[in-house]
């Protein structure tokens, strides 16, 4: 996704786009928010910064007033978070739950102001009174109390229709059950919201129970509040706090503050820092006291929200197509706080990259404390970005320094500076390791690429999970009912370690054995036995397909053919990889540098794990340049039974000769290998003149004549 976010278009003035290239970044933009709406919102796991979402929305809103023609039916700018979760049942909103524009400085506020006063015909010296109150980071809630009993509870969803999550709300003790002396029918909207010690605490718990533990408090909320057993959220520590309103029957009070008063006055919390202004320099002063008391609220808030005072006018004012022209939330900036760099672990993911963590003495930033950050990789410790331009005026980072950490939203927090006159003396440059720190194998960083791996590939602990799932893959062993999800599930459970562990799985938990694979949950007996015997059938596969399988970094299935074709059968390959001859390979029309190292990498570190999968197998050899077989493009089909080799061996036998095996027969189908028994796929073959040969044709063509 990230590489989404940045396009040559994007980098342009909005006055510079032509029509083509706005309608274009226009759909980028729809699908990058769309996204990040929908893991923010229906996930709880947010995919960029606040900061960036803000940006990008912004950049959307400036492209749609220039070019108001190309405002697509699902931009963004029309909606409002994102569809409700499957799993809850869903409530229609009688009045649509809003979100708030932003302002980002003290100018985009006073605009805000000016254009009220525009819409509103007033001169600059009328009486003009706000409200100004924080802007909580938690999720909003709309409640609906009829004859004053709450009857439903629902999230915002997308604006129009969120999940009933009423069990829920009730369990929440600052969320009143029942009011006295409220209008017959109420909608009271607010804030859900974890304090910072409650999510501290919680998150300890989880982490002792081996639980899930949570990002931020804004995550911990919206994971707590849409669980679908109400006993686990009556288990968590949420909060709310009542700052509007939906449908009500009769008007709540003649002003905001009035209003947000009276909901207090029905047992509803409201937020203590709520304040009138009468001036914008009064909204403004308020926007700097509220952040100096950040850190010290116990909640995260992420701006200030500000509403015009009086309730006609924001009747008069209205709503833009999911914003009210009478409020505005005023961001603050992204949040800042120096701290000392202790060390600089580093973590191997799922693709062998290893990345710099920055091990910093506990810092609270913005209310949060930090403990980590991230170094991105090894040029921006030291200073360069991945051109070899300096950042940071190419001032390194070294364990011992004093570094600046920023949070900006959701994301993991970030290091934004040293400061070189505190750097101890004894402080040397960081070395970036050279092999891996989970299994030892060489960490090597190809040309072009900011990022060193590690070349353990199969071997290393931190790697073989994705690796085992590229192993069965479609394109690769492909075997049935053995898919990613059943093999994450074996391998979390230790039943696979490596590729090898998948043909030793029948002797190991087949019939006979203590622990079956049949009584495992979700299998049986049927379910085991087809999967064996599908492990079974894979024992014969092509060169080509084997050498994919390996999923060794640049291998890709073409490659894969050419040294296939190149070697011809496993042995020759073999004794290549293990003469380490750059050189040779290189000779290989196909192979650059890049592959011919990757291979020899892999092979140098997982040669012994990849030699005891080999033994398992009878790996096909490609007998003829796949290109040269007289078969090689064409989609064959086998049908009835072979009596010379099995049909999983006719398969790869087939596919090393540049063939593509299908199950059924229809008009793109080339040639039917027919043997004894076949039926109906023969006859159809025949109806669509389809050419029609037995084994013996087959073996010889497979031999090549
Ligand atoms: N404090 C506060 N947060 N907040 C969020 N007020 C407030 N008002 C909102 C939102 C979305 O919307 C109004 C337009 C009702």
């Amino acid at each position: 996704m990230s590489s989404e976010r940045g396009t040559d278009s994007a980098a342009l003035d909005v006055a510079d786009l032509d029509e083509g290239a706005a309608a274009r970044e226009l759909a980028r933009l729809a699908r990058l928010l769309d996204t990040a709406n929908r893991a923010y919102h229906t996930d709880d796991a947010p995919v960029m910064s606040d900061a960036e979402f803000d940006a990008l929305r912004v950049r959307n809103s400036e492209i749609e007033a220039h070019f108001p023609e190309l405002v697509r039916d699902d931009s963004p700018s029309q909606r409002i978070g994102a569809p409700p979760a499957e799993g809850f049942a869903k409530i229609r909103h009688a009045r649509r739950m809003l979100s708030l524009a932003n302002a980002f400085s003290d100018d985009d506020v006073a605009d805000f102001v000016d254009s009220i006063r525009r819409f509103l015909n007033l001169g600059p010296d009328a009486a003009l009174a706000f409200t100004a109150e924080p802007k909580i980071d938690g999720l909003s809630l709309s409640l609906r109390y009829e004859g004053g009993v709450l009857v439903h509870a629902a999230t915002r969803g997308d604006g129009e229709t969120g999940e009933n999550v009423t069990a829920n709300a009730r369990t929440i003790s600052e969320i009143p059950t029942r009011l006295t002396g409220a209008p017959d029918t109420l909608e009271v909207r607010g804030e859900v919201y974890m304090a910072h010690d409650d999510f501290i605490a919680l998150n300890a718990r989880q982490a002792e129970a081996g639980a899930k533990t949570f990002a931020n408090p804004r995550n911990a909320a919206a994971g707590s509040l849409r669980q679908l057993d109400p006993t686990i959220t009556a288990a968590r520590p949420l909060r709310f706090f009542a700052y509007a309103w939906g449908e009500v029957s009769a008007p709540l009070a003649a002003s905001q503050s009035d209003a947000i008063a009276r909901l207090d006055e029905l047992g509803f919390t409201t937020n203590p820092r709520f304040r009138r202004c009468k001036t914008l320099a009064e909204m403004l002063e308020n926007y700097r006291e509220i952040e100096s008391e950040r850190a010290s609220l116990g909640y995260d808030i992420d701006g200030v929200v500000y509403k015009l005072d009086d309730l006609a006018l924001q009747e008069r004012l209205g709503l833009r197509s999911t914003t009210p022209r009478w409020a505005i939330a005023h961001k603050f900036p992204a949040e800042r706080a120096w701290t000392l760099l202790e060390g600089i672990d580093i973590q191997v993911g799922r693709t062998g990259a290893l990345s710099p963590v920055a091990r910093l003495r506990p810092v609270t930033v913005g209310g949060v404390v930090v403990s980590n950050a991230t170094l991105h990789n090894e040029d921006y410790i030291a200073g360069r970005d991945s051109k070899g331009e300096p950042i940071r005026e190419g001032r390194d980072i070294r364990v011992g320094d004093w570094v600046e950490v920023y949070r900006a939203g959701d994301v993991i927090p970030k290091i934004r500076d040293v400061d070189l006159s505190r750097r101890p003396k004894d402080a040397t440059p960081y070395t970036f390791p050279q092999t891996c720190p989970e299994c030892g194998s060489p960490a090597i960083r190809e040309p072009g690429d900011s990022v060193r791996r590690c070349t353990g590939g199969l071997v290393c602990p931190a790697q073989a999970g994705e690796r085992l799932k590229h192993f069965v893959s479609r394109a690769a062993f492909d075997i049935e009912g053995l898919g990613a999800k059943q093999v994450e599930a074996f391998w979390r459970d230790g039943w696979i370690a490596t590729p090898r562990d998948i043909f030793t799985l029948e002797d190991r938990f087949g019939p006979g054995q203590p622990r079956q694979l049949r009584n495992r949950e979700g299998w049986g007996e049927k379910s085991a036995q087809n999967l064996f015997a599908a492990i079974r059938d894979k024992r014969f596969i092509g060169l080509g397909r084997f050498i994919f399988a390996l999923g060794i970094r640049h291998v890709g299935e073409t490659s894969a053919g050419l040294l296939a074709a190149h070697y011809g059968d496993w042995q020759s390959f073999r004794t290549a990889m293990a003469a380490g001859d750059e050189g040779e390979l290189m000779a290989i029309n196909g192979v650059g540098p890049v592959m011919a190292r990757a291979l020899l990498g892999a092979f140098a570190a997982e040669g012994e794990t990849i030699d005891a999968l080999a033994a398992e197998l009878e790996i096909t050899p490609a007998e003829a340049r796949a290109s040269d077989s007289p078969v090689a493009g064409k989609t064959l089909v086998f049908t009835g039974t072979l009596e010379q080799m099995t049909r999983a061996e006719a398969k790869a036998r087939a596919e090393a000769l540049g063939a593509r095996v299908a199950g059924s027969v229809s008009a793109k189908t080339d040639l039917l290998v027919a043997g004894p028994g076949a039926g109906s796929k023969a006859k159809k073959a025949t109806e669509l003149g389809i050419e029609v040969i037995d084994e013996e044709g087959w073996l010889r063509l497979a031999r090549g004549g």
